[in-house]
């Protein structure tokens, strides 16, 4: 296999799936070598059957909003890969959504969901419904809108979905709810649900503790301290509000945070009051990050930007969405002297942006390693669901701490160049790789 020829066909095949070729590039380039050491692999063409998802349901949403109009969006499954587990993966509400980048999340989905160690396979689902401004009563009738299309394709042990941008614990009630109605079962169909019905404790905080767990576990291999590091973050949203959260408690400064309408910085970091307030403000009520400034004009607030070039940093955790780090970004972060990037959303750095990280020989954690917590705390809470049992925020948290460090161990095992220095790119993408490819060949070619 030639990843380059690869690469193009799929180009050919796909042309209009930019974000898709870009997660395909990435993976298909740093496996190339270990791939071609299994002849086998070729001949089952395994590569172009674990590249292109198993099926693609998508499909028109039709709701009524409160002034009474019909309104209609598309609704998408990618049921990515199934070879060491159900489908699982989450669902993106955000108007950006389209086929390419659901299609890029459930790949890479299927590679961070073999790195937590538990028995998922690859999906994601998403439309292109937008969140902001809808009433509850439209969110709801949107949530059960979306799963009458598509509880028919999900259960308990074939697809497991759960958040992901603009879904949250309000739209996980609703589309689990509508679909127990309609399957006439009570059973773990989502992840990411209420308390009361079957969610687990630490779910809502597992993606930003498990970013900062996987942090912790690369700082170690130098011995850097935690304490007073100042990091920053993007975004606002589950991520990083939890991400910010746990690192204050390790003695951390968050100096940045931000959402689409732009970022606020704090160069001496913000305080637990403010931290508190932007708690509320984006959990409760959901507000702007621009309201930050308002409260506490000490933080400046910068409309339209992004935070990389407006920071004095260490650590940066970008923890909003896919490309939101470029090249520019990364050379700004650098020359200030950042010395550790951990990825909280998924993709958001640019392979321009990577190619500067590894270049420097900075500590990198890709998102499917870095926020592989999310997911592997829905597989506990999958396992919980199976017994029937739930477990305590610490049994849930200590395991969520040695899923971290054994994903972490994975990407040393197979990322240690000879220099010493670890391509968390190349650990990531090979260990992911060769349980999923192990177990295709196991099964035949399907
Ligand atoms: P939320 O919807 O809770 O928050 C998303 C945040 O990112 C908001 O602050 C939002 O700002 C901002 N954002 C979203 N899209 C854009 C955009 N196009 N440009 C600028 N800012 C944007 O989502 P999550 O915190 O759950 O997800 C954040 C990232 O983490 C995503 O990449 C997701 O795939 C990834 N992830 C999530 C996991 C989870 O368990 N939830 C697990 C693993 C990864 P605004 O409010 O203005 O839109
Ligand atoms: O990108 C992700 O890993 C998620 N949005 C979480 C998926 C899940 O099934 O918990």
């Amino acid at each position: 296999m030639e990843a380059k020829e690869f690469i193009e066909d799929l180009r050919r095949r796909f042309p209009n799936e930019p974000e898709y070729l870009q997660a395909v590039e990435e993976v298909v380039t740093s496996i190339e070598d270990v791939y071609n050491e299994y002849p086998a692999f070729e001949r089952y063409n395994l590569l172009e059957r674990l590249c292109i998802p198993d099926r693609i349901y998508s499909f028109r949403v039709s709701w009524v909003d409160d002034g009474g109009r019909v309104r209609n969006n598309m609704g998408y499954r990618i049921q990515h890969n199934n070879a060491i587990g159900p489908y699982k993966g989450g669902i993106r509400f955000h108007a950006s959504v389209n086929q390419s980048i659901l299609k890029f999340l459930a790949f890479e989905q299927t590679f961070k969901n073999s790195l937590t160690t538990l028995a998922m396979g690859g999906a994601k689902g998403g439309s292109d419904f937008s969140p902001r401004g809808k009433s509850d009563m439209e969110i709801m009738r949107f949530c059960q809108a979306f799963i009458a299309e598509l509880w028919r394709q999900i259960g308990p042990d074939t697809d497991v979905p759960a958040g992901d941008i603009g879904v949250g614990g309000r739209e996980v009630g609703y589309m689990y709810g509508y679909y127990k109605k309609m399957a006439r079962e009570f059973t773990g169909t989502f992840t990411g649900k209420g308390l009361e019905f079957g969610g687990s404790l630490i779910r809502p905080e597992a993606t930003g503790y498990g970013n900062c767990y996987f942090l912790l576990n690369m700082l170690e291999t130098r011995g850097i301290d935690i304490a007073g590091k100042r990091v920053a973050i993007s975004g606002s949203g589950n991520v990083a509000t939890y991400t910010a959260q746990k690192l204050m408690s390790l003695g951390a400064k968050v100096v940045s945070m931000s959402d689409s309408g732009g970022s606020i910085i704090a160069p001496d970091g913000l305080t637990h009051e403010q931290m508190e307030f932007i708690f509320d403000l984006k959990n409760l009520y959901r507000g702007r990050i621009s309201e930050v400034h308002d409260r506490y004009p000490e933080i400046a607030y910068l409309p339209g930007e992004r935070p990389w070039r407006h920071v004095v940093c260490d650590i940066a955790m970008p923890s909003a969405t896919q490309n939101e780090l470029d090249g520019d970004d990364a050379r700004a972060l650098l020359a200030a002297g950042c010395i550790a990037v951990s990825e909280g959303a998924n993709m958001p750095s640019t392979p321009e942006a990577v190619k500067e990280f590894i270049a420097a020989k900075i500590l990198y954690a890709p998102g499917k390693a870095a926020n592989a917590g999310g997911v592997a705390t829905s597989g506990l809470e999958m396992a919980q669901n199976s017994q029937k049992l739930s477990w305590t925020a610490e049994e849930v948290d200590d395991r969520l701490q040695a899923i971290m460090k054994e994903i972490h161990r994975q990407c040393v095992l197979y990322g240690r160049q000879d220099d010493g220095y670890v391509n968390y790119v190349r650990g990531a993408n090979v260990a992911g790789f060769m349980k999923v490819a192990r177990a295709m060949m196991a099964q035949g070619i399907l």
